[in-house]
């Protein structure tokens, strides 16, 4: 027995029942459809969801052990860094440099990339994370995650690697996955072969199938963004969102539509990818770029949001064909349900106003 996407009432995820599969389980399975596999990417996977189950444990009992705070230190984003932060980061990196499955590391609280290079490195994978997104969140108990992408490193560049093994296009991805830290603990990530999600069972230490197979909602009803940013969006987005603010109750589902926004970026994707919406970081005037993070965020979940159905923009094409410049550029993020994506650029184009 399993959930069902949505969580519905009466499912039930089977940790005493008969009909369970672990990630490992998953994992394993998964390789064994990919014939001339070596096993190396699972191991890697394996390796990623070690790395979550510290982190979250550390995230747990934060409160209790002095974890919570600053370091002292400003990252290269600028903002002022968690010792969470750190610890994830660390984390993740250590499992990852003991796998061997790697051969260059970049993480959204490290300025340069981080090449894991010893003389019979046979790594041929390059993994791009955000270890602890919602940092502002860390130390108010609201959920936070971590967000990572994997690509492969191309042929040409193995046993030589450089930074350009790592700017690479989202399209190019071979794995993207997140984890929430929430009410529960929750994996989700894709290989280009559909979207599936585990909840950790902490009482045996394992992620256990709870979410096979998951497709967002064409439409929802809910929309994200920080409206206290306002006066620095471009009309075209203030006109989007005066239109879901309207009363048409005929609209399915009947606007005016509901805002959440829990300023941690993984957990409003996961709630909107579950239940129908549309996530908005623009470009602003303070932010010309928007905010998120092009490598650790923005096309590790283009890549998830496309595999379940839905949609990733920038309001100038598909995050995932940006090219990228350099490790933490930025881009705006349009993304969600597929046709309140599809609103919200016949707003931006001017096509739609509020007064149609
Ligand atoms: P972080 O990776 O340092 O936590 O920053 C990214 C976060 C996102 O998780 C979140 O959606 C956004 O920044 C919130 O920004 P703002 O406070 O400007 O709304
Ligand atoms: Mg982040």
């Amino acid at each position: 027995m399993t959930f069902s996407h949505n969580g519905a009432a009466g499912a039930t995820l089977a940790t005493g029942g008969s009909s369970f599969i672990t990630l490992e389980q998953f994992i394993i399975e998964r390789e064994a459809e990919s014939p001339g596999s070596k096993g190396q990417f699972s191991r890697l996977l394996r390796d990623m969801a070690v790395a979550a189950k510290m982190v979250e444990r550390d995230v747990r009992k934060a409160g209790l052990v002095d974890l919570f705070g600053e370091t002292g230190e400003i990252n290269v984003q600028d903002e002022e860094q968690k010792k969470l932060d750190v610890l994830a980061h660390e984390a993740f990196v250590r499992a990852l440099r003991r796998g061997g499955e790697v051969c260059l590391i970049g993480s959204e609280e490290h300025a340069e990339a981080i090449p894991l290079l010893f003389d019979d490195c046979q790594g041929k994978y390059v993994v791009l994370f955000d270890p602890l997104d919602g940092s502002s969140n860390i130390d108010v108990n609201i959920s936070i995650g971590t967000i990572f992408s994997i690509y492969r490193i191309p042929d040409d560049h193995v046993g030589k690697v450089t930074i350009e093994s790592a700017l690479q296009c989202g399209r190019q991805q071979v794995a993207a996955g997140y984890i929430v830290y929430g009410s529960s603990t929750i994996l989700v990530y894709t290989t280009g072969n559909g979207v599936n999600g585990f909840t950790l069972d902490p009482s045996i230490g394992e992620f256990l199938l709870s979410h096979p197979d998951i497709t967002t909602p064409d439409r929802g009803n809910i929309y994200s963004i920080n409206e206290g940013n306002y006066n620095s969006w471009e009309p075209g987005l203030k006109e989007y969102i005066k239109w879901m603010q309207q009363e048409a109750p005929d609209d399915a589902p009947a606007r005016p539509y509901t805002t959440r926004y829990i300023g941690s970026f993984v957990a409003d994707f996961h709630r909107n990818l579950m239940k129908g919406g549309v996530y908005i970081y623009p470009a602003n005037t303070r932010n010309p770029n928007g905010k998120l993070r092009l490598m650790y965020e923005a096309n590790p979940m283009a890549f998830i949001v496309e595999q379940a159905g839905g949609r990733a923009e920038t309001g100038n094409g598909p995050i995932l064909d940006v090219e990228p410049e350099a490790l933490h550029d930025r881009c705006p993020v349009y993304i969600g349900s597929p046709a309140m994506v599809e609103d919200a650029l016949a707003f931006l184009s001017g096509e739609r106003t509020s007064r149609d």
